[in-house]
């Protein structure tokens, strides 16, 4: 199977299996994991923070982020598409009693003035704001990466006004392998930073959530809470050490494959994407002019051998990581041809 669905499917790496087998590890409820301290440590190096948290997933991490910063009764800024609103249960009512104050932004891309205009005061018929959340990359705008002025000019007014802003940088090293920003420049204008290192970067489990110390502390007391209290925990943390220092330098070519999707998918009849968009590992591709919905489309490949889902009944989803390389994508290009001049 080429598969194609997200960057979340990657397998650990001989590398990454060795380090698990071999993780010295201990309780870390009790803070006693040497492997997850390792990985904290060296998370908070990464993205320039006081200190960082192992938690099992992307969702938990933007949850304790949302429920750090605000009260309940609180507004959270967000784009329309963000993942934190649109793929995680309604976490923000369901843990922070936030709702959220969703903004269109081009690409996903929300910026300053946008935002600010949405920013709420305490008032007798208002929720005030409590947060403003960005997501570097954008998952369902295709990829996209915030510039460094946008996310300067957001947490510099946000900052003004004492407002706090979370980044949702699941893919934040996608971000700098695109753009050769460190992480530690990308996020350092924001208060908090989540970043997975199960998907591209391809540990089999794994998100950190970095920021302030005192933040932090009380960031593992809702870790605790939500269950995410992991014990040793050490061989998760163990294959996430290697796919930090290993795995960001070969991002670009997942670059290249995504880049080289979009390309070809333009010479398809009937479906459209924009390939100058395509930043990162990430291609969003129209197919209503094939005469045939997504899900059709994805049942046709999966037969064929190629995993390539939709996101709605007019748009499909190609993720580009380290299971995949050039010749797959050619082979997952050919398929699709084959597949949509049968409709
Ligand atoms: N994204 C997954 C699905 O949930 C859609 C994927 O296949 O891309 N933030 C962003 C931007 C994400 O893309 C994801 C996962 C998460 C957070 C949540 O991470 P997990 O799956 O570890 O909870």
């Amino acid at each position: 199977m080429i598969d194609l669905r997200s960057d979340t499917v990657t397998k650990p790496t001989p590398a990454m299996r060795r380090a698990m087998a071999e993780a010295e590890v201990g309780d870390d409820v009790y803070g006693e994991d040497p492997t997850v301290n390792r990985l904290e440590q060296r998370a908070a190096e990464i993205t320039g923070k006081e200190a960082a948290l192992f938690v099992p997933t992307g969702t938990m991490g933007n949850t304790i982020a949302v429920k750090i910063h605000t009260e309940h009764g609180q507004e959270v800024i967000c784009d329309t598409r963000s993942h934190l609103l649109n793929y995680e249960l309604a976490m923000m009512a369901w843990f922070s009693g936030c709702v959220a104050r969703p903004i269109a932004g081009e690409d996903g891309i929300l910026t300053w003035d946008q935002i600010r205009r949405e920013i709420r005061p305490l008032g007798p018929h208002w929720a005030p704001t409590g947060l403003i959340e960005i997501e570097n990359t954008h998952n369902m705008a295709g990829g996209t990466v915030y510039p460094m002025r946008g996310i300067r000019e957001i947490c510099a007014g946000a900052h003004e006004r004492g407002l706090k802003v979370h980044m949702d940088g699941a893919r934040v090293f996608n971000a700098s392998a695109a753009t050769g920003v460190t992480v530690r420049d990308i996020v350092a204008p924001a208060d908090t930073v989540m970043f997975c290192l199960s998907k591209g970067l391809g540990a089999p489990v794994g998100s950190l959530l970095a920021g302030p110390a005192d933040a932090i502390a009380r960031g593992r007391l809702y870790r605790k809470r939500l269950g995410g209290g992991m014990r040793q925990a050490g061989v998760l943390a163990a294959a996430g050490l290697i796919a930090l220092e290993e795995t960001p330098k070969r991002l670009a070519d997942d670059h290249c494959n995504a880049k080289l999707l979009a390309e070809n998918l333009t010479r398809i009849r009937g479906i459209q994407v924009d390939p100058s968009k395509v930043m990162t590992n990430i291609v969003i591709f129209n197919v209503s002019g094939t005469g045939l919905a997504s899900a059709d489309i994805s049942l046709r490949l999966k037969q064929r051998g190629v995993l390539i889902n939709g996101i709605n009944e007019r748009e499909m989803r190609a993720v580009t990581h380290y299971d995949v390389d050039k010749a797959a994508c050619e082979q997952a290009l050919e398929t699709l041809a084959l597949c949509t001049r049968e409709a």
